[in-house]
């Protein structure tokens, strides 16, 4: 089981086994326990690539990824993916109730803990206005939800499990500015290590630390001013 959330890429290199060219080259970093990281580059870098990793949807091609100080091939997939919380790019919600949509990989969640991450989800009281509140349905015959509903549904069915790791893929990417910096400030509540993907600046200058992506590659790491200083691609990102 991951009890830390220590990430510690070295080396890594990766090429999806259908394609000939690789999308990570040599790419190194760490992430600290609890540590809030944002990922920003731009589109096709290989920011979600890099992610897809961590909870082992593709093995690394050359070098090793570390949590804990341990291969990642160490863990089962079970540990792994017991102790991460992963917000894909595209949320995935299922025809069914928006209660068992939040609760999905976590069936014995009692009611508190579902009200409670979509409370931190920010979703609470969006739900608490559709007709059947909890019970409401979505998916097929079932009420249709905003791009910026079906993330929070999301992001409240990672929160539910009390992740080590907690992966947001461009999560809070149609939520609004109030919206989204509540939820990150709930999200501190888990102390867990938080990897975020993100096209806006203002969120990445709210992390720790934001690593740069460029072609596969990290172009650099480091705080908004460091990054300031290290980078002109990082100076145009901002000015932009
Ligand atoms: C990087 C390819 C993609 C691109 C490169 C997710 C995924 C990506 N790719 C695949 O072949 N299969 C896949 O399942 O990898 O893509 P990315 O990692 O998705 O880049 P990104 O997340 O930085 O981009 P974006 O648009 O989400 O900001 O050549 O075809
Ligand atoms: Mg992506």
């Amino acid at each position: 089981e991951v009890i830390d959330g220590k990430i510690e890429y070295e080396h890594v290199a990766f090429t999806y086994p259908t394609a000939d060219e690789p999308v990570l080259t040599d790419v190194s970093f760490t992430v600290n326990p609890r540590e809030k990281l944002a990922i920003i580059g731009a589109t096709g870098a290989g920011k979600t690539s890099l992610f897809q990793l961590i909870p082992r949807l593709y093995n690394v091609t050359k070098g090793v990824l570390y949590i804990d100080q341990k291969p990642i091939t160490s863990y089962t997939l079970d540990q792994l993916r017991g102790s991460i919380g992963y917000v894909p790019q595209s949320p995935l919600l299922f025809t069914g109730s928006i209660r068992d949509n939040i609760a999905w990989g976590k069936e014995n969640a009692t009611r508190e803990e579902i009200i409670q991450s979509a409370k931190d989800a920010q979703i609470h009281d969006t739900i608490m206005d559709l007709p059947d509140q909890y019970d409401t349905r979505v998916g097929q015959k079932g009420v249709n939800l905003s791009g910026g509903q079906k993330q929070r549904i999301s992001i409240a069915r990672a929160l539910i499990r009390r992740p080590k790791i907690l992966m947001l893929d461009d999560s809070t990417s149609a939520l609004d500015l109030a919206t989204e910096s509540e939820l990150l400030r709930a999200i501190q509540h888990y102390h867990c290590t938080t990897m975020i993907i993100t096209s806006k600046i203002s969120t990445a200058i709210s992390a720790d630390r934001i690593l740069l992506m460029n072609d596969g590659k990290v172009l650099a790491i480091g705080t908004h001013e460091e990054l300031l200083n290290q980078s002109s691609l990082y100076m145009r990102i901002v000015e932009s």
